[in-house]
């Protein structure tokens, strides 16, 4: 134990993006300690045959870093604590890869599984949480020939219980936040059982709390037989993620992880319009067009859809992440992004909306209203937005049209808007992403990238996305 700390070199580079003045403490290399034991695997070393080379502590946080997606640095960072400060499942980490299985045999020999609602928490009505339940085994049963009856005495296949901190087996619980619930997976027993942490406090819908149904649909995922997955669109990706239980769809990471054992639902009729199930954005897909495009402190960050991904400047490994994982008031699908200078503020813009962030922390006061920007009332929508370094002005692109604003005055520059083709030669195209970077102007038109110098107006070259978003499926 007291070895370990000396492992961790607490390093916190200008590059870590977004945590103001962070501090690693001892009681964080403690957690952190802690953290990589109980989901990395992570063993005390002993005896005299350590070996030389990388310490197994450096080892394992980098294999939580790829695993996250984070910037792999092999020392904890304020990234990576930040990381394992989230609330997640208390299943360990697996395989790195998409969809995972604990092994082809640790499935249900049976498609008719029995489950059994021990107890209840306090925190919502009993009908609240059968429903919560019943839907969340439904999600499983939508995609696979399993089907589930519910019992209520003697042993189920799934016994499903609330318990805090040491509760019947050897992990007990941790109190508030930090692990939400854990899983057994298939087999008699315990396997298949599901359990609660009752420190939470979960809820039916709202979204303040942990949504019962969305814990209990991916733990019944592991009673089932999945692993985790390092899609962070999937639903046994180990981070708990709010989502609406509306409207939720089974992403196809899972669909495809659970018919890897179990097969399709075979009672599906073909003629049924179902809602199709969501897909990660690739950015190996090379037909991709990006919503938008900025800096941040330093980083490129690229959205699309409900995801965004990092660009570290000194790493060539995109890293992607939930738009809500970062920025959890942040809207989906935005527009245009580009980041102030001026104000060290990041803005997303959607619709009519603008929301601004400072790291990881929203601006109060927003979202507010595009003509905030004096934008006229007109305009419904920005492609596209990037600042100018050079004359902190930022521009606005809506349709064949551009907009200067002044960041330092706060107003719209006269003599705009000017139209697009104007200013940058052979852009004809409906713009749809910009910003700058390393003093050169960046305009995106679907999947390509036309690179300028702003002053001139002079096209240099015409990229694709993939220049600056690699691809690093190999
Ligand atoms: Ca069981
Ligand atoms: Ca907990
Ligand atoms: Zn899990
Ligand atoms: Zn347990």
């Amino acid at each position: 134990m007291r070895s370990f700390s000396v492992y961790i070199v607490v390093t916190l580079t200008a590059a870590v993006c977004c945590v103001p003045a962070p501090e690693v403490t001892v009681k964080d290399e403690g957690f952190a300690e802690s953290y990589l034991k109980k989901f990395f695997n992570l063993t005390e070393e002993s005896g005299p045959g350590v070996r030389r080379g990388i310490s197994p502590v450096t080892k394992k946080l980098s294999e939580m870093q790829r695993f996250f997606g984070l910037q792999i640095t092999g020392t904890l960072d304020a990234d990576t604590l930040a990381m394992m400060k989230k609330p997640r499942c208390g299943v360990p980490d697996g395989k790195i890869a998409r969809f995972s299985t604990f092994g082809g045999n640790l499935k249900w020999e049976k498609n008719s599984l029995t489950y059994r609602i021990v107890n209840y928490t306090p925190d919502m009505s009993a009908t609240e949480v059968d429903n919560s339940i019943e839907k969340a085994l439904q999600v499983w049963a939508k995609v696979t020939p399993l089907r589930f009856t519910r019992i209520y005495s003697g042993t189920a296949d799934i016994m499903i219980s609330f318990g805090r901190r040491a509760h019947g087996d050897y992990y007990p619980f941790d109190g508030p936040d930090g692990t939400l619930a854990h899983a057994f997976a298939p087999a008699s027993g315990i396997g298949g059982d599901a359990h609660f942490d009752d420190d939470e406090s979960f809820t039916f819908r709202s979204n303040s709390g942990y949504v019962l149904f969305m814990v209990a649909a991916h733990e019944f995922g592991h009673s089932l037989g999945l692993s985790h997955s390092d899609d962070p669109g999937a639903l046994m990706y180990p981070v708990y993620s709010y989502r609406n239980p509306e409207t939720f769809v089974l992403p196809r990471d899972d669909i495809n992880g659970i018919q890897s054992l179990y097969g399709p639902n075979p009672d599906i009729n073909p003629h049924e319009p179902k809602p199709t199930a969501p897909t990660t954005p690739d950015a190996c897909d090379s037909t991709m067009v990006l919503d938008a495009v900025t800096t941040l402190r330093g980083e490129m960050i690229f959205f699309k859809d409900s995801f965004m991904w990092r660009s570290y400047p000194q790493s060539n490994t995109p890293q992607q992440t939930l738009i809500t994982n970062f920025w959890p008031s942040a809207p989906v699908n935005i527009d245009a992004a580009y980041e102030s200078r001026q104000s060290d503020n990041i803005f997303l813009f959607k619709g009519r909306k603008v929301w601004a962030f400072t790291g990881y922390r929203a601006v109060p006061g927003y979202p507010k209203k595009l003509n905030t920007f004096g934008l006229p009332r007109s305009v419904r929508k920005v492609d596209a937005a990037l600042y100018d370094v050079e004359s902190r002005k930022t521009l606005f692109f809506v349709g064949d049209y551009y907009y200067s604003y002044d960041e330092a005055r706060r107003t719209m520059d006269r003599g705009f808007p000017k139209r697009v083709d104007e200013t940058f030669s052979g852009l004809t195209s409906k713009v749809t992403a910009a910003f700058q970077y390393r003093g050169f102007t960046y305009i995106y038109s679907g999947p390509y990238m036309f690179e300028y110098n702003l002053r001139t107006g002079r096209l240099f070259r015409v990229l694709r996305n993939s220049y600056y978003l690699r691809c690093t499926n190999f």
